[in-house]
Formats: structure tokens, sequence, C-alpha cells
């Protein structure tokens, strides 16, 4: 695994030390790289997490402040929600309800139509074979069940798991880089987990009423069960790479979680879409700032994702009514739209 980072803009920097360690806040190795921006760590143990901070340090040996920290998993091939092509860029999906189809305008050019699901379904699309691009997947809530499509070996799976009420949360719940299959039952706040190595579980989390967001929000690779709650705007969170839980009050009622990992460290933010103002409250997780960003209209549907690659999730959202895309560039700042979709087709993006 290869570091790098921006030089430091203080004049009399003589070199970086960085630091490493398997949690979260806890540094159990620090290397002086001098004056490197890059370094390349070796020995590091596959599927492990790992944490990372880098320092400047002057000829007198004064530190500065510590870097963000920014985590990932060791060894742990990396998938970009919705990515069908290979190069770690959200490529434009479409489900077509009407027909079962897939429609896709990857960020190579290139379009395919796939069809996989019928009219009902719910798409579901993850990485269930863990070669790295987006499989098409959905669940029929009429018999619970879950179609998934291998983009890897072209093979298939059915599999019942869940409840006509169930939310399909699918995600990487054992950090093994495969999707796994999951839903949230609202009516008793609970998680069911089904693994692709076949193991599974139920945990409980949160209360009637609540929302599932999912996202890795300790960075450690696997899933984090996670609720917004409505009524009091409140996010609960349970990491799970300590157990422990925590709760950030962000966002109104009215609000639409959009969990995702806008400032590139690894974790997910807790982030809303606004629909009565068209804007986007987003709290980094790398340094606990936060940012307005008005994007949309009241009746889009906001579909975050990283469209330029960048290792940011981009802001944007899908309008129904003219099937457009509009895009926030997190790399240059500037903006985009394209027409992929038709009014009753639902855009994809996590995970
Ligand atoms: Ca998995
Ligand atoms: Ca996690
Ligand atoms: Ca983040
Ligand atoms: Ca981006």
């Amino acid at each position: 695994m290869t570091l790098a980072w921006d030089p430091s803009s203080e004049p009399n920097v003589a070199g970086y030390y960085v630091s490493i360690g398997t949690q979260p806040g806890v540094y159990t190795a620090n290397i002086d790289v001098r004056t490197q921006t890059t370094y390349r760590l070796n020995g590091l143990m596959d599927g492990a997490p790992y944490y990372f901070i880098v320092r400047a340090y002057t000829a007198t040996g004064v530190f500065g402040p510590a870097s963000v920290e920014v985590s990932t998993r060791a060894g742990i091939r990396h998938y970009v929600a919705g990515d069908m092509t290979g190069d770690y860029r959200t490529d434009v999906t479409v489900f077509r309800p009407s027909n079962g189809t897939w429609y896709s305008r990857n960020s190579n050019g290139t379009t395919t139509g796939v069809v996989w699901g019928a009219p009902g379904d719910l798409p579901v699309k993850g990485d269930y074979d863990g070669n790295g691009l987006g499989d098409p997947a959905v669940y029929r809530p009429s018999n619970g069940t879950w179609y998934v499509r291998y983009t890897g070996t072209g093979g298939a799976l059915g599999l019942v798991w869940g409840a006509p009420n169930d939310v399909p949360v699918q995600g990487d719940y054992d950090g093994d880089g495969r999707t796994d299959i999951a839903v949230f039952r609202p009516a008793n706040a609970t998680f069911y987990v089904r693994t692709m190595t076949g193991s599974a579980f139920g945990y409980q989390w949160g209360s009637a009423g609540d929302i599932p967001v999912v996202g890795d929000y300790d960075g450690d690779g696997v899933n984090d069960f996670g609720v917004f709650r409505p009524a009091n705007g409140t996010w609960y969170l349970r990491h799970s790479g300590t157990g422990s839980a925590r709760a950030i009050q962000w966002g109104l009622a009215d609000d639409v979680p959009v969990a995702g990992d806008y400032d590139g460290d690894g974790k997910t933010d807790v982030a809303v879409y606004r629909p009565s103002n068209g804007t986007w409250y987003l709290r980094y997780s790398g340094t606990g700032a936060n940012a307005g960003v008005q994007w949309g209209l009241t009746t889009d549907q906001p579909v975050p994702a990283d469209y330029d690659g960048d290792g940011k999730d981009d802001v944007a959202v899908y309008r129904p009514s003219n099937g457009t895309w509009y895009f926030r560039y997190s790399a240059s700042g500037t903006t985009g739209g394209m027409q992929w979709g038709a009014s009753a087709d639902i855009p994809l993006t996590r995970p």
C-alpha cells in the first residue's frame, strides 16, 4: 500500500512522520519518512483495517498539526458504488420497472442495457462477487427474495431473505469486499444480515419509525448499523470496529439522509438533503467541519456518488421530470448535467 500526501506549505519543513494504527486515533508505529511525500507500506495484514495520519516537522524538531486521519482495509479490493467498468468512477444507471431493464451510461462513454428484474422489484446493486464491478440485483418484496447476477462469473443467486415491508440495506458487513444481503425491518428496528460466505445474524438497533442509514462511519471497511430518527433529527450509529455507539443531531424531520464520504477520508459522513430548499447539509468526518450546498429542487432525488473518481462522493441529484442527472464534481468544483432515464425510472447509486 502506498500513502501519498500534499507537501506542507510551511517554509521550514524538514520532513514528515507517518503514524499508523489499527484503531482510530491509536497509533502504534511512527515512521520518519524524511522529505518524501509518498511512503510505501509493506507487511500489512490482509483484511485488517489501518488508520493513518501525517505530521510535518521542522529542523528543530517542532511538529506541525496532524493531518486528517484516513483509513482503509488492507488487501481488499476497493469497490466504488455503482462502478460497472472498473475505473473507480460511479457510472450512471437507471432501473426501468416496466421492462426490468438496467440502463447504464458508463464513464468510458459506452452504454449497456441488462434485463434483470420485474415490475415491483427494488434494485439493490452491489458487488456481491467481489470483483470490483457492480452486479445487477433486485429484491422482490412480494416473496422476500433477492435475485443477484454475478458479473464476474455470469452465475446467479436467488435467495429468500426478507419480508414484504423490509427495507433492503445491502452492504459489506464482514469486510471481505463482497456486498452482503441485508434488510432492515421497521416493525422491530432489526437488521438481518446474510453474508456472502453464508453466516447470518440479526441486530436490533433503533426504534419504530427510524430510517436505516448504514455506512462505514468508523472507516474499518465494515458496514456499521445506523438509523436516522426523523422525530428528533438524530443519527444513531454503532461503530463496527469498537462496538461503541454515537448519537449525532444532524437534520430535520423532513430531510432525506444522504450519508456518503464527501471528504474522502474513508469514513462515511453524516449528511442530509433538505427538499424544501434544495440544500445539502454535510458534516465532514475528517475535520468535523460542515458545509451547506444548494443543489437541487424539491422534487429531485439525491444520488450522491463518486462520479469523477477522486475518492470523494459528489453532490448530485436526479430530476424525474426530465430524466436528467445534475452533478457537482468534487475534484474540480465544476458542474454538469446528463440526460439519462425516463420519469418512472429508478436512479441507482448506493452502494
Ligand atoms: Ca461481505
Ligand atoms: Ca465500520
Ligand atoms: Ca468522510
Ligand atoms: Ca468525486
